[in-house]
């Protein structure tokens, strides 16, 4: 996911307390556990052997701690086992021993990992007749949150205050989507695919109200943990933003396994045309129902003609714009050629593919400037097995904001792969936003290059090579992981990450920073996990952050 991306190379003029660090050692109890789930448990805590927020109220003491595994019983202050009976653990652990320490079942080292939080162990207790002694002895023996509290937590305060609000649980009851867990794929996968046809013809049709509010229904679904049936319909029209014409629709797809409008919908020449022109790189839903309605056309093949004799005049700058854009000889990727690297454009791209992009973006960015640091983001961070581009987060420790040092860093890096072969053609440029940007018209001030990219020729393989969209963002240190989090999406998850930020925060969140509305202090978190922290928000990995299809 990232090449030497560590927090503690990071200095940043931030005034936030460094978190304390200790460790909290496991010891795991072999007996009645599966080849496979030890070496699952192992793994996840050496994997894993990282900061955690130590408790979900990581409260005004906020401590941070390492998971370490260790080989005896005695040095551990958790015991992880299956083992449920008194009798079957003494074999094992002297009894007197054993009401020492916290005594847990596997669950709770999945789940602490998952949410990279040591977990209160009195809700995993392995023995009942040992519950008690496991909350006492429970690293985190703070009860749990709970769950009503705002934003606001120890690093978002200046130092001279206090604060006692905890951090915010996440839950799929939640209103705001980064704060409802979604798997890359749920339980529900069908109908969001049919709620995703009628979004995607409200989106091309200019309804963007509706659109969202599509949007927003997929994301409590995706959130939601368990396979709809009739049964569940009550509960499901207690779900956030879920009113009577969505319910219906739910309901109708849960008794038919399908949902009229979409089918229709899905049948209709006007939305396959309309999807189809806006696979082309530059044409967004306005451009593609004017070339539909206004010049009548239908097909690719319609749109290469008319291209052909209506190329749009290159794209104009202004003044400022031109002085902030990165800029390149490389060329502009026009309409016309985005049309021939349509092809290339829609094919997916697989993770190792990903990995190999990056390699060499960053091989080249080395021979820049040694140490730079950088994160792959966008969907491939979440966890999705092809891609439709590749989103790149990169900074150096030496950068300063403010200066023209991150633009510069940027400039050079676009140059240079484009002289030695790998970019093709450059699209964006400040103030630019790619066409499924979508209705934020102000996403950061990060300088940003959006580019198509290619692999070298591959003198052993007779492959074809084919063009990608790659994305490369540049952030000064300070600005590193907020724009980790705000490029990591979905796109629903950022949108309303922005609006707790705001309305339960007064903060404002975008990628390039945390602004206290109030006093425009700034905060500059040393890990995403910190970005979490400050907006008060309980963690949510990365591939939990599916909330858009
Ligand atoms: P995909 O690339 O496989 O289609 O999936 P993706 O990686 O989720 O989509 P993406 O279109 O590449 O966008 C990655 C994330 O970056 C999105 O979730 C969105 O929140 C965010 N994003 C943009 N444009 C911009 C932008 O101009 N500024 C910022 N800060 N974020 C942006 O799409
Ligand atoms: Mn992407």
């Amino acid at each position: 996911m990232s090449s030497n991306s560590s927090s503690e190379c990071l200095s940043s003029p931030s005034d936030t307390p460094i978190p304390t660090s200790d460790v909290v050692k496991l010891y795991l109890v072999q007996a009645k556990l599966t080849a496979q789930d030890i070496s699952e448990l192992f793994s996840l805590a050496e994997k894993h052997n990282l900061r955690v927020s130590k408790s979900l109220n990581a409260g005004p003491n906020h401590d941070s701690t390492k998971l370490q595994l260790c080989p005896s019983s005695e040095d551990a202050d958790i015991i992880i086992t299956n083992v449920r009976m008194r009798k079957r653990l003494e074999r094992h652990i002297d009894w007197n021993l054993a009401k020492e320490k916290a005594i847990v079942t596997p669950e709770w080292l999945r789940d602490s990992v998952q949410q990279r939080a040591i977990l209160p162990c009195g809700d995993y207790a392995a023995l009942r007749e040992l519950k008690q002694n496991t909350v006492q002895n429970c690293p985190d023996s703070d009860d749990d949150t709970d769950g009503g509290g705002s934003c606001v937590s120890s690093l978002a305060q200046p130092d001279s205050e206090k604060l006692s609000e905890p951090t915010t649980k996440a839950h799929y009851t939640n209103r705001y989507a980064c704060l409802r867990p979604c798997p890359l794929v749920c339980p529900n996968q069908g109908l969001v695919k049919q709620f995703g046809i009628i979004r995607r013809s409200r989106e091309l049709e200019g309804k963007d109200t509706s659109a969202l509010s599509y949007e927003r229904t997929i994301s409590v679904i995706k959130a939601y943990p368990h396979t709809l049936t009739a049964s569940r319909l009550a509960e499901v029209s207690k779900l956030p933003g879920i009113g009577e014409k969505m319910l219906s629709k739910i309901s109708e797809y849960v008794n038919y396994g399908k949902i009229r409008e979409s089918q229709t919908i899905a049948a209709s020449a006007r939305f396959n045309s309309l999807s189809e022109f806006t696979t082309i790189y530059g044409i967004g839903a306005a451009t593609a129902r004017k070339l539909f309605d206004t010049f009548g056309l239908r097909t690719i093949a319609d749109l290469e003609e008319h291209y052909a004799r209506h190329e749009p005049p290159p794209q104009r700058f202004s003044d400022e714009e031109q002085a902030r854009r990165i800029t390149t000889p490389a060329p502009l990727l026009s309409i016309r050629a985005g049309l021939a690297l349509r092809e290339d454009l829609n094919e997916k791209i697989p993770r190792a593919e990903v990995d190999l992009m990056h390699d060499i973006v960053m091989g080249e960015l080395e021979k820049l400037r040694q140490g730079c640091m950088s994160t792959i983001v966008g969907g491939y961070r979440r966890g999705k097995a092809e891609s439709n581009d590749v989103d790149i987060v990169i900074t150096h420790p030496t950068l300063t904001s403010g200066s023209d040092q991150v633009k510069g860093l940027g400039e050079a890096l676009v140059n240079r792969l484009y002289e030695r072969g790998f970019i093709t053609h450059v699209m964006h440029l400040s103030g630019f936003h790619p066409p499924d940007a979508l209705r934020t018209s102000h996403w950061d001030t990060l300088e940003k290059a959006l580019t198509v990219f290619i692999l070298p020729p591959d003198a052993g393989s007779p492959r074809r090579r084919i063009h990608r969209r790659l994305d490369l963002i540049f952030a000064a240190p300070e600005a590193y992981w907020t724009a980790i989090t705000g490029w990591t999406g979905s796109k629903m998850f950022e949108r309303d990450l922005r609006l707790w930020a705001k309305v339960e925060c007064s903060m404002k969140f975008d990628s390039s920073g945390i602004t206290r509305r109030r006093d425009s202090k700034r905060y500059f978190p040393r890990s995403e996990q910190e970005v979490f922290e400050i907006l008060g928000l309980e963690w949510i990995d990365p591939t939990l952050r599916n909330a858009d299809s």
